[in-house]
C-alpha cells in the first residue's frame, strides 16, 4: 500500500475562528491517520523557511505577517496517498475559486486567509515535516478502524 505523511497546519484565522475541531474531524472522518499534532505560534525565521519558494513574490511580506499572526495547529497525517488526498479535501489555493465541500470552499473567501495548508508533493512534505517536527514527535500506531477504511 502507498501509505505516504503529508504536512497539515490550521493557520491562525482557522484557530481564530474556532475552526480546528471542524478540520481535525473532516481529516479524521476521510480515514486519515493523525500521526503528529501541536499548537505553536511560528518564528518569523521559520516562516520565511517554510515559504522560502516565495520569498522573491509581492505578497511575501504579508504571509510572513499572518502566518506568525497569532497560533496555529501543525499536524502530519498518514493514510495512502495522503498528499493528493489532502490537497483534493483542502481544495484552491484561492477559497473564491475552491469548490463547495472542500475546506477553503466551505470556510474561505480571501486567498490571504484560506485556512489551511497541506503539502503539495511528498518532496514538500518531507521537507515541511522535517521543519515542524522532530522525528520522535511523529507516532506509528495502528488504528482500530484501518480494516474497515482500506481493502
Ligand atoms: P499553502 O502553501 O499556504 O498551503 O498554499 P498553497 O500551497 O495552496 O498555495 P501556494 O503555495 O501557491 O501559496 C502559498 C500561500 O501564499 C498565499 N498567497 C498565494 C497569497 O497571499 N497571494 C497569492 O497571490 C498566492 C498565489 C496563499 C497561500
Amino acid at each position: 500500500m502507498d501509505i505516504e505523511r503529508t504536512f497539515v497546519m490550521v493557520k491562525p484565522d482557522g484557530v481564530q475562528r474556532g475552526l480546528i475541531g471542524e478540520i481535525i474531524s473532516r481529516l479524521e472522518r476521510k480515514g486519515l491517520k493523525i500521526v503528529a499534532m501541536k499548537m505553536m505560534k511560528i518564528e518569523e525565521s521559520l516562516a520565511k523557511e517554510h515559504y522560502t519558494e516565495h520569498k522573491e513574490r509581492p505578497f511575501f511580506g504579508d504571509l510572513i505577517s499572518y502566518i506568525t499572526s497569532g497560533p496555529v495547529v501543525a499536524m502530519v497525517i498518514e493514510g495512502k496517498e495522503a498528499v493528493s488526498v489532502v490537497r483534493t479535501l483542502v481544495g484552491q489555493t484561492n477559497p473564491r475559486e475552491a469548490l463547495p465541500g472542500t475546506i477553503r470552499g466551505d470556510y474561505g473567501i480571501d486567498v490571504g486567509r484560506n485556512v489551511i495548508h497541506a503539502s503539495d508533493s511528498t518532496q514538500s512534505a518531507d521537507r515541511e515535516i522535517n521543519l515542524f517536527f522532530k522525528e520522535e514527535e511523529i507516532l506509528s500506531y495502528s488504528k482500530a478502524d484501518e480494516v474497515w477504511i482500506y481493502e
